[in-house]
This record gives structure tokens, sequence and C-alpha cells, in this order.
């Protein structure tokens, strides 16, 4: 069935077979350009899927690009979030955007009247422009569901057919998932119910390019035999080419006629299809072309493979990336002025003094777990993301090269973070310390049960890195930016958790967690952060330092002087900023200028552990100064109400001021990293305002 519309059910768009091939080139070439705009995003598995992309959006789904909450209409579900540049280009080209206006979190934009259609997916990943990292369904028409989190979109299609079934409706449910998607043991549960419900009216289509993060499917998680699985669990199994579009409509045609049971179609495709520098290059999974617009891994090289220059010349490139620039400086100046104002500039390295050395706080735990890995008894395990969280410092201790010892103890787990969680315990039952890791989100939150029940229940020492913590995560959005991971483990009994300040503290912390007894964590993030600490800063577990602005200093850090919050006697200070992680050097920051500009004296305290917490340091800071501002890169209260807490019970004798900053009880969304500490209020200029607003 093409796109109809729904009230008259005249057809709106027709394409034959090889305008569908066409259609699916353009697709690529926009999706590229779109990309290349972000620079950043996933080429190889959007690629991979386009063709099918093309036939479900232009010609086998019933839908009305006019009415996309037409209840009658086939659902397209992607499962595989990351491949949402090439839903947006379908959806484009489909028609979705024709009437949108270009706009900035729902809110049309002035001077954008000309940009229609699927020429505004090069807004992929801009802060506010609606086409987050991984889809949001509250803000593009069209997306029916936001995902972003593997194994889960499946789920909901499954819920979709059985509704149509319940409510006697005849539309088609399809849902796209990766072949990698499939080692999440949610799929299988999936897989079992649908066939149990006898969904005939749902179409599984696994984009089966062999290919996820960290190798090969054999190499990181064998999921095959595939359709002897699937059909041992029941469903209708149809092989085909995925790029090959008379077999990607034939199968769509047989998975209509089938019933009493749901159809799989595996589709065997070429990640990175069409663009030879990508094809079959599993580091091309969540890049861009390595070389911008031009140059031999370029957009203007993808745009010769594919061959379509004549539509996508110098002109259009030119006119996309200008729509994008333009858009970027109506975000920039949207922001600036929301930013509170002082006599001066005082943003990192924006002048001759004070200059700060960045770093990601993940390469402080690569450090620490090569360090560790030297022992026998310390194993690691991967799911899928292994490089890009560092654990792969576990078997490569220089960071480089390879030790065969080491990699012996290092365990591929695939995309299966709640599996990763209670084997892992099962070494430490067997005597073992064992590590941990995948971004935030996902295993500190899908695998809570298992944290909570097997790993702290037991007493195990499992060790968690908690990657991507905070919104700094940037462009891949909400999905992906760890928000939330304060609440859910401080409180669980017995759960330790630390949340460094910069990478060199964030060393010492993945040291000290493996120390101690029992479960832990260890939260950092993706971003390049302030290095705010020294060499001869102190790092004792469960103890917060105090921090005290002495005046400015070439270097950032030798402004400060820091000590033990026990060797620290009071100063009368004005205010107290009780803060965790890369708020730390914000809170420094915030110092500092409360300093220049009003002579206003701080104590700083940098509560690194925040489970066990320094509650002795944190009630003196507090009937110390009593005025306190909690600083997090959290939802606001996480960090900010154990704080709270520890002040109320502090038995205090004086009235105590507080205020919390923080992500106000809403999720991330893609931007820049230090666009969107800005936009969620989360910078020193944001904390110093708040301390002028509490001081008489
Ligand atoms: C639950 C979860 N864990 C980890 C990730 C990070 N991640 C994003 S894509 C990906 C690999 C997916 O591989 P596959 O399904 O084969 O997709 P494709 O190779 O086609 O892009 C991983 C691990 C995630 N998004 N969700």
């Amino acid at each position: 069935m093409p796109i109809v519309d729904s009230r008259s059910g005249a057809i709106r768009a027709t394409y034959t077979r090889e305008e569908l091939v066409t259609k699916a080139q353009e697709m690529r070439a926009w999706n590229m350009v779109a990309l290349t705009c972000a620079n950043s995003g996933h080429t190889g598995g959007t690629l991979s899927i386009m063709d099918i992309a093309a036939a479900l959006y232009l010609h086998v789904a019933r839908h009305d690009p006019a009415n996309p909450e037409w209840e009658d209409r086939d659902r397209i579900i992607w499962s595989a979030g990351h491949k949402a540049p090439a839903m947006y280009v379908a959806l484009g080209v489909a028609g979705y955007f024709d009437d949108r206006p270009v706009s900035f979190n729902g809110e049309p934009l002035p001077g954008f009247d000309d940009v229609k259609g699927v020429e505004q997916c090069v807004l992929l990943r801009r802060l506010g422009s609606g086409f987050e990292g991984h889809p949001n369904r509250l803000k593009l028409p069209g997306v029916e569901l936001s995902s972003g989190s593997l194994g889960q979109g499946f789920g909901v299609a499954q819920g979709c057919a059985m509704d149509a079934k319940l409510e006697g409706r005849d539309n088609r449910v399809y849902v796209i998932t990766g072949d990698g998607e499939h080692d999440e043991g949610s799929m299988w549960e999936t897989i079992m119910a649908c066939a149990h419900y006898k969904l005939d009216n749902l179409c599984c289509i696994v984009d089966r390019n062999n290919l996820q993060i960290d190798g090969t499917t054999d190499e990181v998680m064998q999921i095959a035999p595939l359709r002897e699985k699937y059909e041992a669990f029941g469903w209708h199994v149809i092989e085909i080419d995925g790029h090959d579009m008379e077999q990607i409509l034939d199968a769509f045609r047989e998975a209509e006629t089938v019933k009493g049971k749901p159809t799989c179609i595996i589709a065997y495709t070429i990640k990175g299809k069409g663009v030879d520098f990508c094809e079959n290059v599993c580091g091309y999974h969540g890049v861009p072309p390595k070389d911008g617009r031009d140059g031999e891994e370029s957009l203007e090289a993808c745009i010769r493979c594919l061959q379509v220059e004549d539509e996508f010349n110098d002109e259009r490139l030119d006119r996309a990336f200008a729509i994008v620039q333009r858009y970027q400086e109506a975000v920039d100046a949207r922001i600036e002025a929301t930013m509170p104002r002082f006599s001066r500039d005082y943003w990192w390295n924006s002048a001759d003094t004070m200059k700060c050395a960045m770093d990601a706080t993940r390469n402080g735990f690569g450090w620490g777990v090569a360090k560790l890995s030297a022992s026998d008894q310390v194993v690691a395990f991967g799911a899928d993301i292994t490089a890009s969280i560092r654990m792969d410092y576990f078997y490569k201790p220089d960071g480089k090269t390879t030790d065969v010892e080491r990699q012996k103890r290092f365990f591929s787990m695939g995309i299966q973070e709640q599996n990763m969680t209670v084997a892992a315990a099962g070494f430490a039952k067997e005597g073992k310390t064992s590590f941990i890791g995948s971004y935030g989100v996902f295993v500190t939150g899908r695998n809570w049960d298992q944290l909570r029940t097997t790993c702290a229940y037991n007493r195990f020492a499992v060790k968690v890195a908690d990657a991507h913590g905070g919104i700094s995560v940037g462009p891949d959005g909400a999905t992906h930016q760890a928000l939330e991971e304060i609440s859910v483990v401080t409180c669980i009994p017995g759960f330790s958790m630390i949340v460094p300040c910069d990478s060199r503290e964030t060393e010492r912390a993945t040291l000290a967690i493996a120390e101690v007894p029992g479960p832990g964590v260890v939260r950092f993030a993706r971003e390049a952060t302030p290095v705010c600490t020294r060499e001869d800063t102190p790092f004792v577990f469960g103890q917060a330092n105090v921090i005290r602005f002495r005046g400015e200093a070439d270097n950032f850090a030798d402004a400060f002087e820091t000590c033990l919050a026990s060797d620290y006697e009071s100063e009368n200070e004005d205010l107290a900023i009780i803060a965790c992680g890369p708020m730390v050097p914000e809170a420094m920051r915030a110092a500092y200028i409360l300093k220049l500009e009003r002579g206003i004296e701080t104590r700083i305290l940098n509560v690194h552990t925040v489970k066990p917490l320094d509650r002795v340091a944190i009630v003196a800071a507090a009937a110390d100064t009593g005025v306190v501002i909690t600083a997090e890169e959290h939802q606001v209260g996480g960090f900010g109400n154990l704080v709270a807490g520890a002040i109320c019970q502090g038995d205090l004798s004086r009235p105590v001021k507080l205020r919390m900053v923080g992500v106000r009880d809403t999720f991330g969304e893609s931007g820049q990293p230090w666009e969107l500490m800005k936009f969620f209020g989360l910078t020193a200029e944001h904390i110093a305002q708040t301390a002028l607003e509490l001081l008489p």
C-alpha cells in the first residue's frame, strides 16, 4: 500500500521499484549530509537499512504524512534507535516535514520559511531542532517511538500489534531491529511472546549486517543461527538480500499473507552500504565521514560513491551547511541571552590567566583499570562499547598494545547489561573483583534489580564503570545522557559510589573502588572537562576535600588550596558550595567569580564519595556558613537531597539557607556539551548567580 490520503483513501504518492532504488540512494546522500553537518552520528547502520527504509515508507506501509496520528496507519517502529537519521530522511522524503516550520523546541524560528521537507534533516543533533540523536516521538511528526536503549522497541511493537488485534484494526506493525541488538535477552522474550500471541500482523526486520561496535557479531556475541532460532520460537522467516529492492518488496508482500504467526525478515545487508570507505568497516559505526566535507573520507566522497553528484552539487551542499550555521547562530544567541552576566568573561580559558587543561574523566578510568588488571584476581567485561568507556585499557594497559595474559581475563558479553552483571557476580562469588561497564543508563538502570539483589544483597565485589554520566554526553541526546544514577545506586544498601571531579581523581577513584568491600560504582563522563586537581591533591575514599580560592594564578588549579575536610579549620566563609563530579570545577570557578566580583568567600566541598557520605564535613560546612548550594550534573536532588538530609539531621543551632543546582526534572537533549551545560543551567555563572540571590 503506498502513501495515501487518510480521509479520501486516494493515493498521494507511489513509486516503482526502479524509483525506489533511486530514492534510496538519494536518502543515503541526505543521511550523509546530515551526519556531516552534525559532525556526529551513526554512518554504518543507517546506510545498511536505507533500502528497507525506502521500501517501507514509500511503498509498503499504509500511512499519511498529512495525518501522522491516523488510527489506521501501519506502525513503523525503530527498535534500533541509533539508526534515527535513516528514519528522519525517510519521513522527510515521504512528506512529513513539508508543512513543518523549523523550530526551537516547538517554537517556530523566524527566517527559515524556505527550509522545508527532507532538507530539515540537516539540523540533525542540533539543540532544540527536534532531530535528536536518537528519536523522540514528542518532537517530530511520524516518529512512533522514542528509542535508543536497544531491545525495547521490539516489545513496544508487540504491544501495538496486540492492541490492533484487540481493537479489530487491520493495520500492520513493522519493527526495525539490529543484529547486535539481538544480544539483549529482552529481544528473546519479545520473540517468544509474539509467537505465543500469534501476531501475524507484526513483521520484524533484522538488519543483518554482521557488525556491531566491538567487532563482528560472531566475535562479540554469537547470535547465529538466526533463522533456526526464530523458527524454533514459532516465527515465519524470510531471508533476503537487504539491498535488492525486488526481494525486499516480495518479502513484505509474503509477510502480509502469513497467517497465525509473526514474520521475521532477515535482511542480509552491508554496514556502510554505498560508500566504499565505510562498507564493512567496524570503525564506521557511530562516526560521520572522518575528513568532513572534502577529502579522502568525506561527504563529497560519499556523494561520488552514491553517484548523486548532479542532485547533490556544490550549491546544494553549501546551502545545507549555511542552514545549519544560521540555525546554530540563532540557538547561540538564545542561550547567551539566558546566561548570568558579570563585569567580565570568566569562561574556561577565555583569559590569559587561570588556564586549565581539559581531559575526559573516562581516560582516568582507563588508567585506573590498566593498573588494576595487573592482578590476576581482577576480571572485566565488555558490553559492546568497550573502547568508548576505556574498558579496553584493561587488556591494553598502555592504551595501545594488547596484553595476552590480561585479555584472558576480559570477557565480551555483547549488548547484555543484565547478564553481564550477574556473570560478573558469579566471578565475584568465586573470589574475583569484577569490573563491568557501559553507559550509565544501561549499567545502573537496566540492570538495577541485578545490582540490588544479586550484587548488593550478596555483597559481591562487582564494580561498575558508570560511563557517559551527565548532560555533557552531548549530541547522542537524552537516551544516552545518564542523569539518575546517584538516586538509583545510593538507595541500594551497601553500594558504594564515587563521582570524581576530573580525570586524575577518576583514576584514584577507580583504584579506591576496587579496594572497598562489596559492590561499588564510579561515575564518569564522556566529554573533556577541566583538570582541577593536582598531583598533591589528597584523595581518601569516604572523605570530602575542602577547596578554597586563594587568588588568581597562571594555572587554574594553582589558584586554589585543597585539603581533607577533616584537616580544615573554618575561615568563616560566606557560603558553602557542595559539589560532586565535573560540577566541582564549576563550583571552583563560581568561588573565583564571587570573590572577584563581590569579595565573597566560598568554601567548596568536593564530595567525591557520594556513598558513604562525609556527613561531618557537610554539617560543618552548613554550620559554619549558614548558606549552602549543592551542585550536580544529575537530576536535581539526587545528590542535593542527600546533602540536605545530612544537614537536617546535623542538629544545627542556626538556620541554613539551601539551594540546589542540577537538571530540573527534565530529560536531556542533543546539543554540544558546553552548550547543554549552559542551556540546563549547570555552569559556574549559574551557581554564582544563585549565591548572589541567597546572600544578603
Ligand atoms: C541497551 C543499550 N546498550 C548499549 C547501547 C549502545 N549501542 C548503540 S548501537 C550499539 C550496537 C548495535 O549493533 P547492531 O544492533 O548490530 O546495529 P548496527 O550494527 O546495525 O548499527 C550499541 C552497543 C544502546 N544503545 N543500548
